[in-house]
């Protein structure tokens, strides 16, 4: 059986879930809104992470069922969270470049978050640089143009690994840069990895941006961290990606 043909059974049965990993506030320590993460509850394999299910994000054959399942159950668990009076703040999720093939995809969007009576000011989207190089050049713009003037937020993925990051900067309305773990995670050991960050992170300032660090993991990284200036953080000093059901209880607990 083709990961594809199984995936499809599960996009119906509901086997695929989006974890949520909180994003934190540098400055005041409190939690600023979640990445969803995909997850596949396998009938025979357990959960699964992207690293074992990823190529159907690009598959264009379910790549664009995919991402608009995972979009709709994150606005859903949002919906759920309000109506029980929790506050996720921003919840961001990732676009694939096969769901730029998708000619209404800001649209659809919209229209789904409507639909589940969020507003625009609620979602952002993450997207790679590899995704900006994908086969859609100049419909990657025009949606990303059309969501970041919808107020839903724009951030710049695992940036410092792909290419051209600087020339991405200026073409396509970036809201957010998101440092890549890699060079998080030895940043008190390699000092060529700090002044990476060092350097991202004043690129930020500079051009208005919000700065993520992903991957972090120690007390050491975010007094580094925040002595640079970086506004929010991810990484499991503060949670791995979480199911829906617990989101309300570590909004509650979390101090
Ligand atoms: O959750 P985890 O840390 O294992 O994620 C691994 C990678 O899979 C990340 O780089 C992330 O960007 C990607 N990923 C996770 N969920 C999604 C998703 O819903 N859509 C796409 N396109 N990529 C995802
Ligand atoms: O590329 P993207 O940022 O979308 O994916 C995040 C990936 O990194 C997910 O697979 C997530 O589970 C993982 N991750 C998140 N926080 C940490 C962390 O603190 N340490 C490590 N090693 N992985 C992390
Ligand atoms: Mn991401
Ligand atoms: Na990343």
């Amino acid at each position: 059986v083709s990961v594809a043909r199984e995936m499809r059974a599960a996009l119906e049965l509901g086997g695929l879930v989006p974890y949520y990993q909180p994003k934190v506030s540098l400055t005041t320590g409190e939690i600023v809104g979640f990445e969803a993460l995909a997850r596949w509850q396998h009938p025979s394999r357990g959960l699964l992470a992207p690293a074992d299910f990823a190529t159907v994000f690009n598959d264009p054959e379910i790549g664009i069922a995919v991402g608009n399942v995972l979009a709709r159950q994150i606005f859903a668990d949002m919906a759920g969270w309000i109506a029980q009076g929790y506050d996720p703040g921003r919840v961001f999720f990732n676009l694939s470049s096969a769901q730029f093939a998708q000619d209404d995809l800001a649209e659809s969007l919209l229209a789904d978050l409507a639909a589940a009576g969020l507003s625009h000011d609620r979602i952002g989207v993450e997207v790679t640089e590899t995704v900006l190089l994908g086969g859609h050049g100049d419909r990657v713009s025009a949606v990303l143009s059309a969501l970041h003037g919808a107020g839903v937020r724009v951030a710049l993925d695992d940036f410092g690994t792909g290419y051209a990051s600087l020339t991405h900067l200026k073409q396509y309305p970036v809201d957010e840069i998101k440092v890549d773990r890699s060079f998080v995670r030895d940043l008190e050991r390699d000092p060529n990895d700090a002044a990476i960050v060092t350097a991202v992170v004043q690129l930020g300032q500079s051009l208005g941006l919000d700065v993520t660090a992903e991957g972090v993991e120690t007390e050491a990284q975010v007094l580094f961290l925040q002595q640079q200036g970086c506004a929010y953080a991810q990484g499991y000093l503060y949670s791995k990606p979480m199911a829906q059901s617990r989101v309300p209880w570590f909004l509650t607990n979390h101090s």
